[in-house]
């Protein structure tokens, strides 16, 4: 049944098909089963040859959460396929219906566990940089969806990109954040949207992978969710990332 569903989600992303919400045959969807079915889904694409290369946590903004009418920080599972680079830009024509949202970025040097203070989360780090997050949900309309609907799609993961690393004691508690698309700013924010403090929602991930079975091991890069509204792309194009204190990040994106 929920390997089913995991089935419909990755075919749906495969074959670029908007689908119906889950919950719309499975109105008794649980959390916890949504979780397992994003993991199922992970499996899928680790048997395409896929890697798990990072973690996002999802919804930890008021701005996302009021886009969403959603109510609850999610995580999701980001794999090496899904990595922007300068070589590997972002293709539209691999998408249904994708949208960029500003980031925080951390790299661990020890795992996550429950119960961690911010300082603990902290000391977990090697890094931080400023980061896109590409979304693509597979359900119709990109909308109106519910938690179990948004973390069965592995909360609409599709693409990301991160920039250069620097010293993880660099203060991102309350940093400028300016998206611009061809130069032009398409959205502008603080990093204390995100979570309140964007190390909070490592925190959160912490609590969050323990009580779901997920392992946060060292090495692994955490997207720490979007400080606003998502914007949508729709043309070739180039997106760039200004966070105060960190370098900038650029993602070509074309047809
Ligand atoms: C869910 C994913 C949210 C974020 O950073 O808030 C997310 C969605 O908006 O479809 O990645
Ligand atoms: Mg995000």
């Amino acid at each position: 049944m929920l390997s089913e569903l995991a089935l419909r989600l990755h075919t749906a992303r495969q074959q670029r098909t908007e689908i119906a919400r889950l919950t719309a045959d499975a109105p008794d969807l649980t959390l916890a089963d949504a979780y397992q079915i994003a993991a199922l889904g992970i499996e899928l694409r680790q048997r395409d040859g896929e890697r798990v290369a990072a973690l996002k946590m999802g919804l930890t903004s008021e701005g996302k959460r009021r886009q969403m009418n959603l109510d609850a920080p999610v995580y999701g599972v980001l794999t090496d396929r899904m990595a922007i680079t300068a070589d590997n830009p972002l293709r539209l024509c691999e998408a249904i219906h994708c949208k960029v949202e500003p980031e925080v970025a951390f790299r661990l040097r020890a795992p996550l566990r429950a119960g961690m203070t911010r300082e603990q989360a902290l000391d977990a780090c090697d890094g931080v940089a400023a980061a896109l997050e590409v979304l693509d949900s597979r359900y119709v309309g990109f909308k109106y969806f519910s938690l179990p609907d948004v973390v069965a799609d592995n909360a609409s993961s599709f693409r990301y990109a991160v920039g250069q690393f620097v010293s993880p004691r660099t203060d991102v508690t309350a940093a400028a954040m300016q998206m611009l698309v061809d130069g032009a700013a398409v959205a502008e924010g603080n990093s204390r949207e995100i979570s309140g403090d964007p190390v909070l929602s490592l925190v959160q991930l912490g609590d969050l992978a323990a009580q779901y079975g997920l392992q946060v091991p060292a090495g692994a890069v955490i997207l720490s969710g979007a400080a606003t509204a998502a914007f949508a792309l729709t043309e070739p194009c180039e997106v760039a990332l200004r966070v105060a204190g960190l370098p900038e990040l650029r993602m070509m994106v074309v047809g």
